[in-house]
């Protein structure tokens, strides 16, 4: 690694006798005498071998931000404390294959999803190995899941909001679906991010122009409404769909089993099929019900083509697949998505959650179920 050493760094102080005695002490003081190395790593980084160490490990992009970005305020507190003595932050992306992301067969691109995130994971945990190795403090949190889920839901439960992070080091930009959508390879990209403890020679400029071309195919593809014309995202509509089979739908579900009187009751509540989804989410990783979005969006150099030759052929082939599909929508009671979704897609069946957000009605005490059923 080349790297310029501050002129001054301050000298070890002298090790006690007994301390400098030690067998493990004098080989790590051998060592560093043998390579001419003085204490510590060189304090800065150099990019152009930051860069190749990343796409080495496996990231498609890859470039650093400084965590004193004036963008970045947000995540200096999560970065402090997750990784005390924080400089740099470096945003990797690892691109998805698109037609799996685009199958309406949710195995598919569940699948895809979840080896992207895997070898993103593997990317950032690389790195940070290796910066280790180089001397210095590093971390990666994870791409998605696991989080802090003891903050939930009350405060942020990740530890670094990749997106942020991933537009200041200049990766890509927020499209109107509010994923970031990387110049070449459009949307279809999962993002990670490793905190280190030193600066980078060179950091990353953000882009100076969004690739999202304005089609609004992904407003045209949500099914429960989240994403609006103008960019507004309704968060809580996306979660109480999508991510059904994750914290807060997994909470509903869990007190639909304790609120039912019985297995025929359970089974009136909760179709087999539905049943089968909540074991499979449970047992490998959970599965999105939709994320379509991010399938149908155009943009990008890599991903752009085929909708500027046949717009027609692309919704016909991208989009209806997904619009047309039957399947069950879940919406807050009285929220805009159930008015949406029963409106926009009156094939797909809407069935109504409490999300697991709220907690539920007081429970019958026995005195009750007993009156009830007598
Ligand atoms: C929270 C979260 C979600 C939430 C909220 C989405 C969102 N737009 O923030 C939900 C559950 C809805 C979600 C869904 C999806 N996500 Co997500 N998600 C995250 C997470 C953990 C943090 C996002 C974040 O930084 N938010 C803060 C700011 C930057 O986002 P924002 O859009 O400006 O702010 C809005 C929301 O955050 C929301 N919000 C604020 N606080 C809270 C708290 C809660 C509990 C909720 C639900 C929402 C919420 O309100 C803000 C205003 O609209 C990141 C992983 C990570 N650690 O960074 C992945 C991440 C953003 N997700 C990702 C993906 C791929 C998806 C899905 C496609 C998953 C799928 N397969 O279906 C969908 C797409 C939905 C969409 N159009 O955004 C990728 C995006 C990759 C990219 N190219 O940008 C990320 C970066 C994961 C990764 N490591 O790659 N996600
Ligand atoms: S689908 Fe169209 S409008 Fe939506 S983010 Fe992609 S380019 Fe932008």
């Amino acid at each position: 690694m080349t790297a310029a050493r501050a002129e001054g760094q301050p000298t070890r102080p002298p090790l006690p006798a007994r301390l400098a005695a030690h067998p493990s002490v004098q080989a790590v003081l051998a060592r560093r005498a043998e390579a001419g190395e003085a204490d510590g790593p060189p304090p800065v980084i150099d990019a152009a071998w930051l860069r190749e160490l990343c796409l080495a490990a496996g990231a498609d992009d890859a470039a650093a931000v400084s965590l004193d970005h004036p963008d970045l305020t947000g995540e200096r507190e999560p970065a402090q404390s997750a990784l005390p003595g924080t400089r740099t932050l470096i945003a990797m992306a690892v691109r998805m294959n698109r037609d799996n992301c685009r199958s309406p067969a949710r195995s598919v691109a569940n699948q895809e999803f979840h080896q992207a995130d895997e070898q993103a994971n593997h990317a950032a945990r690389s790195v940070t190995r290796a910066l280790q190795d180089a001397g210095y403090r590093a971390l990666n949190p994870s791409v998605g899941f696991p989080q802090e889920m003891d903050r939930f839901p009350r405060e942020r439960i990740w530890v670094v909001a990749h997106k942020t992070v991933a537009v200041a080091a200049g990766l890509g930009v927020m499209g109107l679906h509010r994923n970031v959508i990387h110049p070449k390879f459009g949307s279809f990209v999962l993002l990670v991010t490793v905190l280190v403890d030193a600066e980078v020679s060179e950091y990353g400029q953000a882009l100076d122009y969004n690739p999202c071309i304005d089609c609004k195919l992904c407003v045209a593809a949500c099914p429960v409404g989240a994403i609006a014309k103008d960019g507004a995202f309704d968060a809580l509509a996306c979660t109480t769909h999508n991510y059904r089979e994750f914290m807060s739908g997994f909470t509903d579900w869990a007190q639909t089993v304790a609120d039912s009187e019985d297995a025929a009751d359970y089974r009136s509540r909760v179709s087999d099929s539905e049943s089968a989804s909540m074991w499979q989410s449970l047992s490998s990783p959970p599965g999105y019900k939709s994320g379509y979005c991010l399938a149908v969006c155009p943009a990008g150099e890599d991903v752009l083509g085929p909708y500027l030759d046949d717009r027609k052929s692309f919704m016909d082939t991208v989009l209806r697949p997904l619009q047309d599909k039957k399947e069950t929508l879940y919406v807050l009671p009285g929220s805009h998505a159930q008015e949406y979704a029963r409106r926009r897609f009156p094939h797909k069946p809407v069935k109504e959650v409490t999300g697991g957000w709220q907690p539920p009605a007081r429970r019958s005490t026995s005195t009750d179920r007993e009156t009830r059923t007598s």
